[in-house]
């Protein structure tokens, strides 16, 4: 630690990616469709019918990538491997194409002295599963607790750090109650069963990766949203109450304390989602961790809505927003991660992701100068220093995203990267905050605190 900075000195000062995000290539290699390549070739989807079919086409171009990320002085880097690609038909033996792909990776960013995450499922279901009912299946947990096996047996010798699923809540609530992910659906039932078999998928996992990769540490990457009620009318409390519930005590309760919230279950006992869980199911979910990773993008005020079916809508933020419209609120970081510590677990915690994306313009000069991503990352990095302070034991700070990538349903109008991607001509150009990044990395989080 420096004089001025509460960050430790062996602290993971790293960047986020997922596969379907940046790596393109979808038909080569092996790889079959994902329910993502499904929901986004449906017009009407995807922002201007974008999919991922190319992205920032990393497949072809990772070692140039990661060169950015060693000049950024990146201590570790997270990256998903793609299960259609690994596994393309969701059963047997891994491609052996694609374990030499992530291989070759792996080994490349341990020469340059970069430590690898590697996240299981980053929402890229094989469409075959999707098929086959996917995750409100409970087969479909597991089919992932067998990739996870397979893939920690043939990886296990180059990843210490394994996270399995990737923010749970995304899956199951976006992609089969909000119909806004893939696949599309627009079933509560399916959604709760679906969160209940994500959870139960990162479970079996976390014994499955450990059979397979001796060094392994395992954790988790929940998104952690900070929910306020938008005012002080008990109807605003109750919904603030559910959407806390739906969004973070769905997945953090199985997860650290073996259960789920009962306020939730009676509130959504009409679904007769919660009869998807099995006995032993909790006993799984809840298998000691070695590390929890928390995703944050979002403060909410939460008001009561008799016009949506969860009876809960979000107010329009009434402060300064992220080109996505979300509020920026460092303070909300700090309270999540102090919230984590205070209701749920004293592991070690790393902020697996954290970013903002801004309209950034191409200046005449060719130079991407993106204060306002500076300010952000600043506001929230010196969130995350006191909340150091305040005693959570957090270990490592993911801005994400490393580079420009496609953004789902939103394609590739939303830029997030600390490097810019010329999607026409996959030029990469490191933005001005690239090389702030560098600065805080190489002070020890000191420049953080300077004038
Ligand atoms: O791009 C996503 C990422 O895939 C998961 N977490 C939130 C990011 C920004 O929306």
């Amino acid at each position: 630690m420096s004089p001025a900075s509460p960050f430790p000195e062996d602290f993971l000062w790293g960047a986020s990616t997922a596969a379907y995000q940046i790596e393109g290539a979808a038909k080569l290699g092996g790889r079959e469709p994902s329910i993502w390549d499904t929901f986004a070739s449906v017009p009407g989807n995807t922002r201007d019918g974008d999919t991922g079919e190319d992205a920032c086409d990393h497949y072809h171009r990772w070692r140039e990538d990661f060169g950015l990320a060693e000049d950024i002085g990146l201590r570790s880097y997270r990256m998903s491997v793609s299960w259609a690609r690994l596994q393309p038909r969701g059963r047997g033996e891994l491609n052996p194409e694609a374990v030499k792909f992530y291989r070759e990776q792996l080994a490349d960013l341990a020469a340059r002295g970069i430590r690898p995450a590697v996240t299981l499922y980053h929402w890229d279901l094989p469409q075959v599963l999707e098929d086959e009912g996917g995750w409100p299946e409970r087969e479909t947990a597991f089919r992932f607790a067998d990739f996870a096996a397979r893939t920690a047996a043939a990886l296990g010798d180059l990843v210490e750090d394994w996270i399995p699923v990737n923010e749970a809540w995304c899956s199951s609530f976006l992609g089969y109650y909000r119909g806004v992910h893939a696949p599309g659906r627009r079933d509560l039932t399916a959604a709760i069963r679906a969160a209940h078999h994500l959870n139960l998928a990162h479970g079996l996992s976390v014994a499955a990766i450990r059979q397979n990769a001796a060094r392994a540490r395992v954790g988790t990457a929940v998104i952690m949203t900070d929910v306020d009620p938008a005012g002080d009318h008990p109807g605003d409390r109750a919904a603030a109450l559910l959407s806390d519930g739906e969004g973070n005590r769905m997945f953090l309760d199985p997860l650290f304390k073996g259960i789920y919230p009962e306020d939730v279950k009676w509130q959504l006992r009409h679904t007769g989602g919660f009869d998807a869980v099995a006995d032993g199911d909790l006993e799984a979910i809840a298998a000691p961790l070695d590390f929890v990773g928390v995703n944050h993008y979002h403060h909410m005020r939460i008001t009561a809505d008799e016009t949506d079916p969860l009876g809960t809508r979000a107010l329009p933020p009434d402060g300064p927003v992220t080109g996505f419209g979300w509020e920026i609120n460092p303070e909300s970081l700090s309270k999540v991660l102090l919230r984590l510590r205070g209701e749920y677990t004293e592991l070690p915690v790393y902020v697996t992701e954290n970013g903002a994306c801004f309209d950034d313009r191409v200046g005449e000069d060719g130079e991407i100068d993106d204060a306002e991503r500076i300010d952000y990352l600043a506001g929230y990095l010196r969130a995350a220093g006191e909340a150091i302070e305040k005693g959570v034991d957090l270990r490592g700070y993911f801005v994400w995203s490393l580079l420009d990538n496609y953004e789902w349903a939103e394609g590739y109008s939303k830029r997030f990267g600390l490097v810019h991607v010329d999607y026409r001509t996959q030029k990469r150009t490191p933005k001005r905050s690239a090389g702030w990044y560098r600065g805080v990395i190489a002070s020890g989080g000191e420049a953080l605190y300077g004038d």
